[in-house]
């Protein structure tokens, strides 16, 4: 099939699931067209099935903002026409539903009938889509998609809580490489950040007030008090400063590294003893899953879709948002006893198998065949 894939080429979860959806699907010989304004983190080589289009925005002063939608709709026509595409898949529905809609009308003008699916990721629904100021054309361009899928059952819930949906939210869940648990091609050894002896302690994200970066740090404080320990804050945002200062008010400075966005996640999960993910809210929550794969235990919130992807007392433990004390002493329990931990590790990596991509991509690509079908 020729698909063209409509994302955030960015750190952020969305991205991540379409880059990697589209990298699957291109190895499996389809043909896939990325659109967007830069060339996905994730891609590294480009290859005659794996094609990327970049978006230009031509910068005019009349202009407060500049119209993204109006140069991604334009693009997507072209690259349509070009290369004879026969589906349209976008994630995020801010803006690249509606950018998308309108390439579709555009191209009916001309006689071209495009089927287009709109995966649903979070705060495309929960935070920005539902605000007054966007929703009806969000829901517009739901409804206008001949396939609507989100990432967690949450996430559905969600979506026909928040809008008027006319079509059904088919659930296809965010999926891992298995494979990614042996991959042995460790750049950075754990020395580099802590000693042998120290449990390392990991958080990735895009440090947004919704990720609740002081949680994090909190509860790292009450774990060091009991057990020697180095935490990795591995991204970038807006609460990076605060936490910072906050490090240095508190004296955390030696045990916090902050390391920016980085392409070597796996690399530092697979030296990582535990991860943290004190989010407030969370659709699916891939970098738990990213973490699980290279057995790392999460300790996280029982909200949204996390339920869905870690198992409570299994792979690490859900708490209520806020309860710094709770997940701090999970933590502690997790590690304190070596046993313990191993079993946790294991079991983290074996609650990932239901995530498996070469599963969960079917259901995609049989999406994708009916959708051309009709
Ligand atoms: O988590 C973020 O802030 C990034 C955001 C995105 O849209 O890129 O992530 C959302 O989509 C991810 C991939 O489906 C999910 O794993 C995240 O849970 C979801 N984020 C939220 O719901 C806050």
């Amino acid at each position: 099939m020729k698909i063209v894939i409509v994302c955030y080429p960015t750190f952020g979860g969305s991205g991540v699931v379409a880059t990697e959806l589209g990298l699957y699907l291109s190895r499996k010989g389809h043909e896939i067209h990325f659109i967007t304004y830069k060339q996905p983190v994730r891609i590294q080589n480009l290859t005659p099935s794996l094609h990327f289009h970049e978006v230009h925005v031509p910068t005019y002063d009349l202009f407060k903002y500049q119209p993204y939608e109006l140069a991604l709709s334009s693009r997507i026509v072209e690259i349509v026409k070009k290369y004879k595409i026969q589906l349209l898949h976008v994630h995020y529905a801010i803006p690249h539903a509606y950018a998308a809609y309108m390439s579709k009308k555009m191209l009916e003008d001309e006689g071209i009938s495009l089927p287009m699916i709109t995966t649903l990721h979070g705060t495309d629904i929960t935070l920005v889509g539902s605000h007054p100021f966007y929703k009806r054309a969000v829901q517009f361009s739901i409804n206008n998609s001949e396939y609507v899928t989100a990432v967690s059952h949450s996430l559905k819930e969600d979506t026909e809580r928040l809008f008027d949906v006319e079509k059904p939210i088919n659930v296809i869940p965010n999926f891992i490489d298995l494979s990614k648990s042996n991959d042995t091609g460790k750049t950075i050894d754990k020395h580099v950040v802590a000693s042998k002896d120290q449990f390392v302690i990991t958080h990735i994200s895009n440090f947004r007030p919704l990720k609740r970066i002081i949680d994090v740090l909190k509860i790292f404080e009450k774990i060091n008090k009991k057990l020697d320990a180095k935490l990795i804050m591995v991204g970038d945002g807006p609460e990076k400063l605060k936490a910072k200062s906050y490090c240095k008010s508190n004296k955390l400075d030696k045990d916090v590294l902050f390391l920016g966005n980085s392409n070597e996640v796996d690399q530092i999960l697979s030296f990582s003893d535990l991860f943290l993910l004190p989010s407030e809210q969370e659709s699916f929550g891939l970098v738990a899953l990213e973490a699980m794969i290279h057995k790392v235990p999460v300790i996280s919130t029982e909200t949204g879709g996390l339920p869905e992807v870690i198992e409570n007392g299994y792979s690490g433990y859900l708490c209520p948002v806020g309860d710094i004390n709770l997940m701090a002493d999970k933590a502690i329990f997790i590690l304190e006893d070596s046993d313990r931990h191993e079993k946790f590790k294991n079991q983290a990596l074996e609650s990932c198998k239901k995530f498996d991509i070469n599963n969960v991509i079917v259901y995609y690509e049989k999406m994708y065949s009916k959708a051309i079908k009709n």
